[in-house]
């Protein structure tokens, strides 16, 4: 019996980053969107893959996007080149997004007009996945010069995620990148995410994963 007060600080931010993600949740269900997180290593290709997204989807549906990172506004400024509402969350030195955060950048997004929201979150493949943020899809990013090994070293990133895209194909020739261990790895950790080989350089692979994503996203909102 201890006769002094314990407090689990993780577990009490993380019950109220809860709370949170729940009135992300209802706002985006009141607003008829779908929100998307899209999580990654830093320079896995977040930023590279959302852009070749937007120029294949803008014209199809209604796209806002929330950039995460510790400093600087160059991701939200090579959104907004294509005309996207975009909002730059600085952190300023935390390694992930949380629930609050996502709240008030949707403040500042327009939600009546949009479907999708997509969340580049910050690159980390820790911190991000213990965070809820009240998104309808978990994804990750790994890239091949990353390595096959990471779900065994990172293994919480790959638990929590509905969908894998491995990007940055085109090095294969370069990397000792060994896909069936990868894959036996991830399946270990979650037998049911979807695996997606591509490209956002040549575009290899990229219309598997925008099938898979128009599906989700159609199965969600009313368009
Ligand atoms: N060869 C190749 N390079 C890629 C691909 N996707 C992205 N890159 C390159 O990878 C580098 C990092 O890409 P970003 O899209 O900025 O990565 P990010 O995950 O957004 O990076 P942070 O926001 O800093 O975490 C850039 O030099 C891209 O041109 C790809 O499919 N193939
Ligand atoms: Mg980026």
């Amino acid at each position: 019996m201890r006769d002094f007060k314990y407090i689990d600080l993780k577990e009490c931010i993380l019950k109220d980053n809860d709370g949170v993600a729940e009135e992300i949740r209802k706002l985006a269900n009141d607003k008829n969107i779908f929100v998307w997180n899209l999580m990654s290593s830093p320079g896995a290709g977040k930023t590279t893959f959302i852009i070749r997204l937007l120029k294949r989807l803008s014209q199809d549906i209604k796209i806002g996007v929330i950039e995460g990172d510790v400093e600087s506004t160059l991701d939200a400024e090579k959104i907004h080149a294509f005309n996207i509402p975009t909002v730059q969350l600085r952190t300023g030195g935390s390694c992930h997004l949380d629930a609050a955060m996502i709240k008030k950048a949707m403040d500042y997004l327009p939600l009546d007009e949009l479907d999708v929201v997509i969340v580049e979150n910050i690159g980390n493949l820790v911190c991000p996945a213990e965070f809820d943020i009240g998104a309808d899809l978990q994804s990750m990013i790994l890239s091949v010069p990353e390595g096959d090994d990471k779900a065994i070293k990172y293994p919480l990133m790959f638990s929590v995620c509905k969908a894998l895209i491995v990007t940055k194909i085109d090095t294969l020739p370069c990397f000792d990148f060994d896909f069936e261990a990868l894959e036996k790895n991830v399946r270990k950790l979650n037998h049911q995410i979807k695996i997606f080989p591509l490209s956002a350089k040549t575009g290899e692979g990229v219309e598997d994963f925008i099938t898979f994503l128009m599906h989700e996203i159609n199965s969600k909102i009313k368009r």
